[in-house]
């Protein structure tokens, strides 16, 4: 029987086949666990109903603009009529306007500061606030943080700042729902070749850069941050909350 069997997840930030959301969801159901999506703008709906429809044709589909409210409480109430409970909630969505990616950090403007967090931080809170009523047997959720969260990555810029937002607000979480035994924790991804990564100058040099220093002396595959993803979802991870778990060759515990 799979580690997930019987449980009900919702996904949030699959764009395409390359989206840290979707191998953990793939390894989601391969365990067992019963799946909705939600995509952000009609750009990416295609690609969502693509990829999600292969679980069967009756997978809940829906749109959700984090920043929306409105979309949260519409995608929790269809959740909730459909399946009645929900146990895992998948949180792989960030966003920084690309020119606060590219220049110097002293130049972050108060919007770009503003969307960054409220796109990459605070929709962790939302979307636990409208989830936590639908975890009646507990539950798990998991959201997508990087190392540029506590150490300087050149150009991560606000998006370290949002990361290190987000991996607070995921201790702050665990304690605030941990009576109701729901579990908040990150993964800590080491870098991968996703759309969010794409365009982003030096980020090959990057891939190469943990190739060369990292402990396993490689970069991390989609599917082995599916194996954490379903690790954490699943009841051997039952008394892990509000961690950070590094998924990144070992990279993070070097000094030099
Ligand atoms: O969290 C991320 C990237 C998130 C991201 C990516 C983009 C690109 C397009 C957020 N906002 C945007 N905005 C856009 O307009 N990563 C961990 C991947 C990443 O992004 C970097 C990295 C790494 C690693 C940016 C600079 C330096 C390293």
């Amino acid at each position: 029987m799979g580690l997930l069997t019987g449980k009900i997840g919702i996904v949030f930030g699959v764009a395409n086949k390359r989206s840290i959301a979707w191998a953990i969801a793939q390894a989601w159901s391969r365990e067992g666990a019963t799946l909705a999506f939600t995509y952000q703008g009609e750009r990416l709906k295609e690609n969502v109903e693509e990829l999600a429809g292969t679980f069967g044709p009756e997978t809940l589909i829906l749109p959700c603009d984090v920043t929306r409210d409105e979309d949260i409480a519409a995608v929790f109430a269809q959740a909730g009529a459909k399946f009645g409970r929900l146990d895992l909630l998948l949180h792989s969505v960030a966003f920084a306007p690309r020119e606060a990616l590219e220049g110097d950090f002293l130049n972050t403007s108060r919007d770009a500061f503003k969307v960054a967090h409220d796109v990459s931080a605070y929709s962790l809170i939302a979307l636990a606030r409208a989830a936590v009523p639908l975890m009646t047997n507990g539950g798990s959720i998991v959201a997508m943080s990087y190392y540029g969260a506590e150490k300087v990555i050149p150009h991560y810029n606000v998006m370290g700042v949002a990361k290190a937002a987000l991996e607070a607000s995921t201790r702050y979480l665990a304690y605030s729902v941990g009576p109701k035994k729901i579990r908040v924790n990150c993964i800590s991804a080491g870098p991968m070749n996703t759309l969010a990564a794409r365009g982003i100058a030096g980020f090959g040099d990057m891939l190469k850069h943990y190739e060369a220093h990292a402990p396993l002396k490689r970069n991390v595959l989609p599917d082995e941050l599916g194996a954490t993803g379903a690790f954490l979802a699943s009841d051997g991870a039952a008394a892990i909350t509000g961690q950070v778990l590094y998924v990144d060759a070992g990279y993070q515990i070097m000094g030099m």
